[in-house]
């Protein structure tokens, strides 16, 4: 046997993806030095959010708003019928979501948040719950402003970041079937559905879940609205992991998945490959009606909704883009890439990877750091004046406090994501990032927690400020 050590890129068979692009233009990022650093994360209180950008080398913040947009994407932008009322983008964009994700009528919004309000005004009752797979910040806080109680559905897998189950995303039918029991089916006011879950680590749900999902809701007549803000990454998962999948493309998994459920909202910032602007789109003509005429009270006239007509011509063009299998394999591909790496140093992470980012597990880097002393928040701040690599929270500090008792709400989940933009980093950048957070990993027996200074009331982890114990 041939015992000479084989080095990268020589091993037998060895067959690599590459992305299905190539750079045209690109944004030169600058590195920073260890004293600016610590000065400008003490200015920021410790949370990310209120560092400059121009102070980050490597900008893991959020996939949200920050992927890099196609040539065609940026030719659309010039064909922006900027009309007030009309616009044939607007047009473009509609057609686009019929015929991606199957819905009868759209509404455009600002973003995602925007959609988020609509729906959750004109959905729900004040004293009814929304059960969902796992909340989202946004999502949760708009729900419960409409005057939801919101309850977690989520298999239990889902609260546990070493399970390996392939669909951590699933709803409990159990845990629905428990509520309905509970409040009676008239007080459940939509199920809210993810797909990935953002707060889970980005898994996914099963087309089997989906559909049992609906039969179930079927027989109470309760509505399934999908946060279809990251589907296309759930769709990737369906064709990888579930039986019967391999052979269908993305674009018909997501047609299948979204059939099943009553309507979406979206942030187009994520899968649609923009940097602003969202949607909503629903089969019910009445709730068409009523978000149709809400949405000029919010947000602009119904063929706009606080986009100007080249965003919605470079969301309709992305919608398309967002949809090629080459695309989303290589995006998803991206963030493995970096899982893998992370997982063979033995640094714990959210298992398995998800679509869109890596989740950092912070309790297993700082076992000796309380909850209530922010690991996570610790973890991203750490990870910053290592190297300048910009991450986010999603723990304690995101999960805020609870509307009843005041008290923090403590999730079982104490994560800082590493959230990677579509089509914007390389290779390259993944080991880098790879490499810093090894280091911040052997240094964790001496890092100290952190003590929240400042709280804003809605949505802490944006604004909060902490300083170190
Ligand atoms: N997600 C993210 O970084 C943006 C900032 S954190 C609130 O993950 C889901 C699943 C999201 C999401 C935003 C929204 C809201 C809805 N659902 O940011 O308002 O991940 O466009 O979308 C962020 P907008």
């Amino acid at each position: 046997m041939d015992q000479t050590p084989k080095t990268f890129g020589q091993q037998a068979g060895r067959r690599s993806w590459a992305e299905p692009w190539k750079i045209k233009m690109v944004e030169p990022i600058k590195m920073t030095n260890p004293a600016d650093r610590q000065e400008e994360l003490e200015r920021a209180g410790y949370n990310t959010f209120l560092l400059r950008s121009e102070c980050v080398y490597i900008d893991l913040l959020t996939d949200s708003g920050t992927s890099a947009m196609s040539d065609r994407q940026w030719a659309g932008m010039m064909l922006g019928d900027e009309a007030y009322a009309g616009s044939r983008n607007f047009y473009h964009l509609e057609s686009a979501v019929q015929q991606y994700y199957g819905y009868r009528y759209v509404v455009p919004t600002h973003q995602g948040r925007g959609a988020e309000h609509l729906l959750s005004r004109a959905a729900i009752t004040p004293g009814q719950y929304v059960a969902g797979n796992m909340y989202f910040t946004t999502t949760r806080l708009h729900q419960e402003m409409a005057g939801a109680t919101f309850v977690d559905v989520i298999i239990d897998e889902a609260h546990d970041p070493e399970n390996l189950h392939p669909f951590k995303g699933n709803v409990d039918l159990n845990k629905v079937q428990r509520l309905i029991d509970r409040v009676g089916a008239d007080k459940v006011a939509y199920i809210s559905l993810a797909g990935t879950v953002n707060m889970a680590g980005g898994q996914p749900v099963s087309m089997g879940n989906v559909r049992e999902l609906r039969l179930l809701c079927d027989r109470y007549g309760i509505p399934i609205y999908l946060d279809a803000t990251r589907m296309v990454e759930n769709a990737f998962f369906i064709q990888e992991r579930e039986p019967g999948y391999t052979g269908k493309t993305i674009a018909e998994i997501l047609k299948e998945f979204c059939s099943f459920t009553h309507g979406a909202w979206m942030s187009a910032k994520k899968d649609n490959l923009v940097n602003i602007g969202g949607w909503l789109a629903v089969n019910d003509w009445d709730l068409f009606e009523e978000l149709r005429n809400m949405v000029v009270i919010f947000e602009g006239l119904h063929t706009y909704g606080g986009l100007a007509g080249r965003d919605m011509e470079a969301i309709a063009i992305g919608i398309e883009e967002a949809v090629q299998d080459d695309h989303v394999r290589s995006r998803v591909g991206q963030v493995r890439y970096l899982g893998e790496l992370l997982t063979a140093w033995n640094i714990p992470i959210v298992q398995p990877v998800g679509g869109h980012a890596i989740f950092l597990d912070a309790k297993r880097f700082y076992p000796h750091i309380p909850q209530d002393q922010f690991p996570a928040q610790t973890l991203a701040a750490e990870l910053y004046l290592d190297s300048g690599i910009r991450s986010m929270e999603r723990g304690v500090v995101s999960a805020g406090r609870d509307p009843q008792t005041g008290d923090h709400r403590y999730p079982a989940l104490e994560l800082t994501r590493l959230t990677i933009p579509r089509r914007v980093y390389t290779q390259a950048h993944m080991d880098v990032v790879a490499e810093a957070v090894q280091a911040v990993f052997e240094a964790a027996p001496q890092t100290r927690g952190l003590k929240l200074v400042y709280e804003p009331k809605y949505l802490r982890f944006f604004q909060a400020r902490f300083e170190r114990i």
